[in-house]
């Protein structure tokens, strides 16, 4: 597999993902400060020329949970899943669809300080779906209870940039800690240097 990916971008996502699906992967730079999301090569794979990108042989994958859905059905070793059938399956679609229909949203309504109808926006509001995450990741361990996901990739990556770069997220008990158990993940760490070497 080629993960297209650009350092301090959504694609540590697919780096975390990668490092935790544990197969040999080739990443490939896709500098989008310089514009190679532009050329027609990577357009060829992600039309919308955003990183982070998947290719598999035939197959070209974007959208990070996306990617997260495909690897996690692609390496059933690294149960990234609950497999068909199981009911614990409702919930870790809901929560990778969350990231991607709802956190994202919400953050980005609360930067641009847009005024919408909470039975208008999809995503309701930045105060509910904090609230909702708040209570999905008291629990713990993870999203699912004992086990690990791809979703909490998905959701933990969206919390650790929510409470350190973007810092738009309250730092309730509950983030500071689902954030910790992610980032003491060797993936999580793996990803980490792998960012900070390529930046
Ligand atoms: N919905 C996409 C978003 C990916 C995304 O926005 N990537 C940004 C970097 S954080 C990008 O590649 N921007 C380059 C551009 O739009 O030209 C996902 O979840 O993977």
């Amino acid at each position: 597999m080629k993960l297209y990916w650009c350092p301090q971008t959504r694609s540590f996502r697919g780096l975390w993902l990668m490092e935790e699906a544990g197969r040999p992967y080739e990443r490939v730079l896709i500098d989008i400060r310089k514009g190679d999301q532009n050329k027609p090569e990577f357009r060829a794979i992600n039309p919308m020329g955003k990183v982070p990108a998947l290719v598999d042989g035939e197959a070209k994958v974007a959208e990070s949970a996306a990617l997260c859905a495909y690897v996690a059905e692609r390496c059933p070793e690294a149960k990234l899943a609950p497999p068909v059938g199981d009911p614990a399956r409702g919930r870790y679609l809901h929560w990778l669809f969350f990231a991607a229909g709802c956190i994202e949203p919400a953050y980005t309504q609360k930067f641009t300080k847009l005024a919408l109808a909470e039975s208008t926006a999809g995503w309701g509001s930045f105060d509910r779906v904090v609230d909702v995450l708040e209570r999905a990741v008291q629990p713990g361990p993870w999203l699912l209870g004992e086990n690990f996901s791809a979703a909490d990739i998905m959701v933990g990556a969206d919390l650790h940039f929510g409470l350190t770069l973007l810092k738009i997220l309250p730092p309730r008990p509950a983030f500071l800690a689902y954030v910790g158990r992610c980032s003491e993940r060797p993936a999580f760490k793996r990803a980490m240097a792998i960012e900070a070497a390529g930046a």
